[in-house]
Order: structure tokens, then sequence, then C-alpha cells
């Protein structure tokens, strides 16, 4: 039975913008990972958001729970203490913006500037405490099957054709084998969002992986490409397929329906009376210089 977030002191004018081209800047790092931080901050936007529950009206990415003990240490948020230690310096500099308003913005900053569709944005996320925490188990294993994940996006709120738009989002990042204990990216170009992912789920073969790790795939061409179970239940699931399909081969509709559906998974569970109008946020490359 959890409490509800408390009111926070009111709201204070934050200049959106500002903060999302503190991030913008940000991202770019040699020595991180690939390059960028932009995938794990879309990562923690999807962690924070995606423990929502319509049954219950609980979790989402109001409250910011990820912050505290028990949520931070679910197995499926290993790694994500980078993606908010990255955020500090930025929260420190704009400390009027809540942290659940802050991770969401970074993950729409995160997939705009590495090359994604413009997503929808709204403030005014309260940050919970500890008591606001959701139980484990919310977020999808990777070494499940289709009935698993509908399970778990049902419970948020998405039917079929968003489960598998929102699946694009791993045209972005790696598995880290000290965090997940899978290994490997799922496209060459891990920083630049497109429809990759898709395309190779259809194009490359797919074979399971020999090794002491847990179960997951490889291409054949050159085996340095991966995917998960989860990953591969978009081709051999009879609904998810056509979908797959249609991404594979058109960029603009998967474009289109990730914003949509990622726009809904950063707002899950805000109560709409909380929220300010559209921010609009504006990709680096679209601003006057
Ligand atoms: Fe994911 N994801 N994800 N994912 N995800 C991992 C990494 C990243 C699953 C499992 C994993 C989404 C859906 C699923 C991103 C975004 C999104 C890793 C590796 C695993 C495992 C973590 C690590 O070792 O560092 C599973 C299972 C599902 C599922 O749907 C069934 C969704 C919906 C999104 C989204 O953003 C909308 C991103 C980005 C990464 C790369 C992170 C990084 O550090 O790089």
């Amino acid at each position: 039975d959890q409490r509800t977030i408390k009111d926070a002191a009111s709201p204070k004018e934050v200049d959106y913008q500002a903060v999302y081209n503190a991030i913008a800047d940000s991202l770019e790092d040699e020595k991180y990972d690939d390059g960028s931080y932009g995938p794990v901050l879309v990562r923690l936007a999807w962690h924070a958001s995606g423990t929502y529950d319509k049954n219950t009206g609980n979790g989402g990415s109001n409250g910011a729970t990820m912050r505290f003990a028990p949520e931070a240490n679910h197995g499926a948020n290993a790694g994500l203490e980078k993606a908010r230690a990255h955020l500090e310096p930025i929260k420190k500099k704009f400390p009027e913006i809540t942290y659940s308003d802050l991770w969401t913005l970074a993950g729409v900053c995160a997939v705009q500037e590495l090359g994604g569709p413009y997503i929808p944005w709204r403030a005014g996320r309260k940050d919970g405490n500890v008591e606001n925490c959701t139980p484990d188990g919310r977020l999808p294993d990777a070494d499940k099957g289709a009935d698993h994940i509908r399970n778990i996006f049902y419970r948020m709120g998405f039917n079929d054709e968003e489960i598998v738009a929102l699946s694009g989002a791993h045209a972005l990042g790696r598995c880290h084998t000290d965090r997940s204990g899978f290994d490997g990216p799922w496209q060459y170009a891990p920083t630049t969002f497109s429809n990759e992912y898709f395309r190779l789920l259809f194009d490359e073969k797919w074979q399971e992986r020999k090794w002491k790790g847990p179960p997951q795939f490889e291409n054949k061409t050159d085996k340095s490409l991966m995917m998960l179970r989860t990953d591969m239940a978009l081709v051999t699931d009879k609904a998810f397929k056509p979908t797959a399909q249609k991404y594979a081969k058109d960029e603009n509709a998967f474009f289109s329906d990730f914003s949509k559906a990622f726009s809904k998974l950063i707002h899950l569970g805000v109560p709409t009376a909380q929220l300010s109008e559209p921010v609009p946020l504006k990709k680096i490359e679209d601003q006057a210089p």
C-alpha cells in the first residue's frame, strides 16, 4: 500500500530548454562505452517509467523512486547508477527541476540528439520518497518469450504495436556483462537512433551464442551483434512480426510510432492535473546559432 506522492513545494520556473542543452552538451564522452551517455540515459528514463501498473496506478516516472535503495538495487536497474550520477551536475546547476522531470527529459534529449524523432514532453512530475518504491519484478526479463513481454507491457497499458515500437530503442546502446550479464550491441552504430534494429532482425541470420553467459543470440555474419530472446520474439510471434517488418522497411513509420509510444511511456502514472502543456524541446541542430 503505497502513499501518494506528497505535494512538493510550489513549482518554480525552470528553463527546460537550458536543461536540455546542458544534457545534450554532456552526452559525448570518448572514454565511456561507445562514446555517448545517450543510450544509458534512455534506459534510465525507460526503467523509471516502466514500473507503472495501470490497475493500482502506482509506479511510473512520477517519484523518481530509483534514487532509493530498494529500487536502485533491483537487478533490472544494474548499471543505471552511472546514468543517475551523470545527471547529478545538471541537477546541481538546475536545482529547481525534479529528478523525475530531469530523468525523463534526459531520455528525450538522448533520443533526439542521437538522431531520433521529436518526443512530446510535459513537465510537472514530483519526486516521491522511499515508501513510493515499486516492488521488484515489474520490468521485463530478457530470457523470456512473447507471453512475458505482453504481461509486462499490457500492465503498463500498451498494445502489441506499441510494444514493437518501443523495442526499437535497442538501436541504441549495448548489453554489459557486469550489468545484465548479456554482452554486446544490437547494431553497428549503437549511438545512432534508427530502424537498424528491425532491419538486422530480419536481414541477419541469428544463432544461439555458445558461451558461459546467459542465453542470447549472435549474428552469423560476424558474430559481433546480439539479440535477446525477447528481441527474437518480435520475429517469431505472429502478431508482433508484421509491425516489426513494417518498421524494418519504413523508418518514418517507426519514428512516428516510437515518438508517440515513448512519450506515453514517460508520462505513465503522472496525474494529468500535475502536468504542464507540452514543452517545446528543440534539438541543438534546430536552434538558431
Ligand atoms: Fe532494453 N535492455 N529491454 N529497452 N535497453 C538493455 C539495454 C537497453 C530489455 C532488456 C535489456 C526496452 C525493452 C527491453 C534500452 C531501452 C529499452 C539491456 C542491457 C537489457 C538486458 C543492460 C546492460 O547490460 O547494460 C528487455 C528484456 C526489454 C523488453 O521489452 C522485453 C525498451 C522498451 C526500451 C526503451 O527505451 C523504450 C536501451 C537504450 C539500452 C542500452 C543501455 C546502455 O547502457 O547502452
